[in-house]
């Protein structure tokens, strides 16, 4: 590492920031004006009925590395949203693609202005639609612990989404005040002005969803920003660092929320010595087949969110230097990827065939994959659940093609199990592997409100601890 400009947060500031925003008037300005239009944002489309709350939340006080958080209750609108950067490496070099070797680019080069911008509204558009597929949970939490995580990682997404909005405001003049104001008006699943990427459309509507959606789709978030990190871009690169810190939370969140739904079904199931779904369900736990149809539909569904396997627009990212892969700097090749092949699994006549394309464009299969490896190491975790307790059903992740909509296998009928079927087979099937009404009525009629400190709800079980070595039953959210 070359020398490091660090600059400490400025709280004083209306938008707290460690980019010296103070000096550079007209931007402050021009993001003092936005800055209301994002309150409003928040209080239209942000966690419903809360303005009141106080919740003992997390804030970032500092970007280094094990002093940046600083834990206390406070209510949500007067949450200190700001813009915050990991420290520049005034010697920082890009290290992949044609720049390979050059100095990181503190400006945007004329010529990938268009291709960045879109990168960053992209990124920008999924953190306030996450908020708002969010936006009704709280009434029906499992706990004031899972409360209090929900509304930790909504303050957060709002924040990504100042991370982007900056970056669009500092570097890409009237387009990016004009990106930055759009980011305030699409709405998730509004068919008139939806979300960018699909699975930011979806309805989250109930805990399992959720966590659901923190483990699979938020670890897609890890993915891309570890890819932007590597950036030749250095403000995006630093700022992405630092979202990826936050992220790792949310993932803990999905992970710890579903181990913890499975670990209630299964102590239910070995105290009873049940295996039907039906008499699990009686017993207001979630089963095992249903917890199987949800991770079949939110791992495939973020699938998605990694683009076409084979894209000639990853390829130009990568050899503009505006995108790495993941972990780039360790891994062991040129940085050029020239002349390399990569497999890529697509349905043809009737089967699962493996491609060899130019790698430099199977970058975005490559990135789903090592994020599918990660996706199995989750699940060898959580299937220790059941094996501890004697319970042969284990949880799998289904056939990459399985279910698609973007890309190579989009248009393909694809079990499970890798078998590529007729659509009408796919369609006298296909019921039994996603989540039908039914299972969303049942596992919504499961989510009442908890909120007596240490209680918990039914169908799942408490955490093995709680915030900030704090206990269980302390009360994360105060409603008085
Ligand atoms: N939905 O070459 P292609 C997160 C479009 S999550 C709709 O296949 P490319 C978070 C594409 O735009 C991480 N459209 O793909 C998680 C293109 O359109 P045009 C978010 C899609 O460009 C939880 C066309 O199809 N970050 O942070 O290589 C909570 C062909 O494009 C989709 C990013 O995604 C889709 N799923 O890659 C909160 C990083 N996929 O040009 C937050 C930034 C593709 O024909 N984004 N299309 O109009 C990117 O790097 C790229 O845009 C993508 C797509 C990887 C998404």
């Amino acid at each position: 590492m070359g020398d490091v400009t660090q600059q400490a947060i400025d709280y004083s500031q209306r938008i707290p920031n460690n980019v010296d925003l103070s000096n550079d008037r007209a931007l402050q300005r021009a993001l003092e004006r936005w800055q209301p239009a994002f309150l409003n944002w928040w209080d239209e489309t942000g966690p419903s009925n809360t303005s009141n709350l106080q919740v003992y939340l997390r804030t970032a006080i500092s970007v280094d590395r094990d002093g940046w958080a600083n834990f206390g209750y406070v209510r949500m609108p007067e949450y200190r949203w700001g813009i915050f950067l990991t420290p520049r490496d005034e010697n920082r070099k890009i290290h992949f693609g044609d720049h390979k070797n050059e100095p990181a680019w503190q400006d945007v080069p004329g010529e990938h202005r268009s291709p960045l911008r879109r990168i960053i509204v992209t990124q920008g558009d999924t953190e306030p639609a996450s908020v708002e597929q969010q936006k009704q949970l709280g009434a029906t939490c499992p706990s004031l612990y899972d409360l209090r995580n929900l509304f930790q990682v909504n303050v957060e997404e709002g924040r990504h989404l100042w991370a982007m909005v900056y970056l669009l405001h500092r570097y890409f003049g009237r387009d990016g005040r004009e990106e930055a104001e759009a980011l305030l008006q699409r709405r998730s699943g509004d068919p008139n002005n939806p979300r960018i990427l699909t699975a930011f459309n979806e309805k989250t509507s109930h805990w399992l969803a959720y966590y659901m959606f923190t483990f699979f789709t938020d670890r897609d978030g890890k993915f891309q920003l570890a890819a932007l990190a590597e950036s030749a871009f250095d403000p995006l690169a630093r700022t992405t660092k630092f979202m990826l810190t936050e992220e790792a939370h949310h993932m803990f969140i999905g992970e710890s929320g579903v181990a913890r739904a499975l670990q209630r079904t299964c102590e239910v199931m070995s105290q009873h010595k049940l295996t039907d779904p039906s008499q699990v369900r009686a017993h207001g736990v979630i089963d095992l087949e249903t917890l199987q149809r949800f991770v079949n539909f939110h791992y495939s569904v973020t699938l998605d969110l990694f683009g076409s396997e084979v894209s000639s627009n990853a390829g130009g990212y990568y050899t503009g230097g505006l995108k790495g892969r993941y972990t780039e700097a360790t891994i062991r090749d040129d940085h050029s990827l020239a002349g390399d092949f990569y497999g890529v699994p697509e349905a043809a006549n009737g089967e699962i065939v493996n491609r060899q394309v130019p790698a430099l464009t199977a970058l975005n299969a490559r990135l789903r994959d090592d994020y599918t490896r990660e996706i199995q190491a989750g699940l060898d975790r959580w299937n220790r659940i059941p094996e501890k307790l004697g319970i042969q059903f284990r949880i799998t992740v289904p056939h990459i093609g399985f279910h698609r909509k973007i890309g190579s296998f989009a248009g393909h009928y694809v079990s499970p199990g890798g078998q590529v079927l007729s659509k009408d087979d796919w369609e006298r099937q296909s019921a039994g592997w996603l989540p039908s009404d039914d299972d969303h009525a049942f596992v919504g009629s499961l989510m009442g409100r908890v909120i007596e400190p240490g209680k918990f709800a039914n169908w799942i079980a408490p955490p093995a601890r709680g915030i900030n070595n704090l206990p269980i039953e302390f009360e994360y959210v105060r409603f008085d």
